[in-house]
């Protein structure tokens, strides 16, 4: 198989230039009405919805780009059981401090837990059958749940990263991987928070040592490579 790179800081990536579907997960987090929805989580907490629903666009298009090549797309969802049993009493508690309590109800059904509205993945994302959907307490989307065991199974190497929020759940996320010898990239159009200077300081933290969590790119810059 020849070498495939991306061109991405602070280095081509992959690392080893093994970039193949078989071996390359899309993980794209937390594309969800909570989170980039009228009425949602991010709405309710009063910061601006652009930010987040700036990367719609971008992941539609590299998500069909993938999508035709083959490569494994996973899907996550942050939500809690609607007995809010895995709701950490402290997580409800600062989220009611701003007005957004999860677990409370809300425009969308109440915040940020399973089956209600607010947290189905939108529609211009919606998962297809046969693409993995995690659904996540935290903000990491290895913590308490079978991420890792559904990649390692299918003998995923590299992990593209893409969703919201870049400094939270993707960052969360990113650095989880990691740490666990994944090769990750996290393409920054393709990703969004909820204040412009935290995604822009959490792409420089990346980039950081060498890449102490991995590489950036761009969504053109993926697609033009594995086209
Ligand atoms: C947050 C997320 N920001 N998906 N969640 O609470 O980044």
């Amino acid at each position: 198989m020849p070498e495939r790179y991306i061109k991405s800081e602070p280095y081509a990536w992959p690392y080893n230039g093994d970039l193949r579907p078989e071996n390359t997960a899309l993980i794209i987090i937390d594309m969800q009405t909570d989170f980039c929805g009228i009425g949602g989580y991010v709405d309710k907490m009063g910061y601006d919805l652009s930010l987040t629903r700036a990367p719609i666009e971008p992941i539609k298009k590299l998500l069909a780009a993938m999508r035709a090549q083959g490569f494994h797309i996973v899907h996550t969802r942050e939500g809690h059981r609607p007995d809010l049993s895995d709701l950490p009493a402290n997580k409800r508690w600062r989220s009611r401090q701003i007005g957004a309590g999860i677990g409370d109800p809300g425009p969308c059904g109440r915040i940020l837990v399973r089956g209600e509205p607010g947290w189905d993945i939108i529609e211009e994302l919606s998962p297809l059958p046969g693409e993995p959907i995690i659904d996540k307490p935290g903000k990491g989307s290895f913590c308490a749940t079978d991420l890792e065991l559904i990649l390692r199974v299918r003998g995923i190497e590299n992990i593209v990263l893409t969703g919201i929020t870049t400094d939270v759940c993707v960052h969360t996320t990113m650095r989880e991987a990691n740490d666990r010898g994944f090769e990750c990239v996290l393409l920054h159009d393709c990703c969004g928070a909820t204040d412009k200077s935290n995604h822009d300081h959490a792409l420089k933290m990346i980039k950081m040592q060498g890449g102490v969590f991995g590489a950036v790119s761009t969504s053109d810059a993926f697609i033009g490579a594995i086209s």
